[in-house]
């Protein structure tokens, strides 16, 4: 059965997909995957590579190129979901790549309801590099991931068993933010300040300074390149202005 689904998936043009058994998924900072699907027993991982455009300097194509990831990424996990239902009289829910996200002040949006990156190593599609990214055997540290949760019953595919990370601590030194620097933990806020110049920290401090403002100060705050940014990342969701950890990685590339 595992193979059939496979086989389905490779064939929608996704790069690469396991398998992992929910008793494998151990993802300690996230919520127990029976409180979001009860009966769930196993997790179809797929994973997709980043295209070139996270080379750019240009943010609208650096951004463009995930977004297509994100949106291929949501139509695949439809049509697995679909396929699993339809085909093998499944259950399935599908785990979006990014957003929705649990919004919120003490989240403030780092806490994925089911941890890609832990289903992606339970389901044998890679380990952990320094930059907390999980490198792919053949995708390299160029790797995004989508999931689907279904009852069921597989068995998980085998660990990588070889550590993929070859520590030349790149990632560490080109992170202009510093956010790499502890072993093990991504300094989310210092990533996210760098990498997301445009969210929600920017929006609060934009509009609380536009409420405070005279009528004059407000007419030239419409006009500044922070407005238009803002009201763009309104709509487009999140926009990446920094993809040094993933495209710097010399694994993969
Ligand atoms: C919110 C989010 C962010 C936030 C917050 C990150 C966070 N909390 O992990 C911010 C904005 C910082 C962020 C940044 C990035 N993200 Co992001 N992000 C997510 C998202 C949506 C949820 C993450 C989450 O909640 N994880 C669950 C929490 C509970 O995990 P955690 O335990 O805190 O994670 C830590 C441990 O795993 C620890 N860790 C590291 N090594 C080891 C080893 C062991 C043994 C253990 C136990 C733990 C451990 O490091 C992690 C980070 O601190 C996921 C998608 C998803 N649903 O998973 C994508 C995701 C993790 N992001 C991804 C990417 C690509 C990025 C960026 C490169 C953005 C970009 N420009 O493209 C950067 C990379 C930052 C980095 N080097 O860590 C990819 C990662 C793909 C991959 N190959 O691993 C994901 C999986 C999206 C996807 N669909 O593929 N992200």
């Amino acid at each position: 059965m595992k193979e059939k689904i496979k086989e389905f998936i490779l064939s929608l043009g996704v790069d690469d997909a396991g398998i992992a058994s929910v008793k494998d998924y151990k993802s300690p900072r996230s919520p127990d995957l029976q409180t979001i699907f009860p009966g769930a027993k196993s997790l179809v991982v797929l994973a997709y590579r980043e295209l070139s455009n996270c080379e750019s300097d240009n943010m609208q194509i650096a951004t463009g190129g995930r977004l297509e990831a994100l949106e291929f990424g949501r139509s695949s996990n439809y049509r697995v979901a679909r396929f699993l239902e339809r085909e093998l009289k499944a259950k399935a829910m599908t785990v979006p790549p990014s957003y929705p996200l649990l919004m919120s002040y003490e989240t403030r949006g780092t806490v994925g309801d089911v941890s890609l990156r832990h289903a992606a190593i339970a389901a044998g599609l890679g380990n952990f590099g320094r930059h907390n990214l999980v490198i792919h055997p053949t995708l390299g540290s160029r790797a995004v991931f989508t999931a689907v949760i279904t009852d069921l019953d597989l068995v998980s595919d085998p660990p990588v068993s070889e550590r993929l990370c070859t520590d030349c601590n790149l990632c560490v030194e080109d992170c202009p933010a510093h956010a790499l620097d502890e072993e093990g933990k991504t300094d989310d806020m210092k990533c996210l300040k760098n990498s997301q110049p445009y969210g929600i920290g920017s929006a609060i401090r934009f509009w609380t300074k536009f409420a405070e403002g005279t009528t004059e100060e407000q007419k030239k705050m419409v006009k500044d390149v922070n407005f238009w940014r803002l009201y763009q990342a309104g709509f487009i969701g999140f926009q990446y202005f920094c993809f040094n950890c993933m495209k710097n990685c010399p694994i993969g590339q």
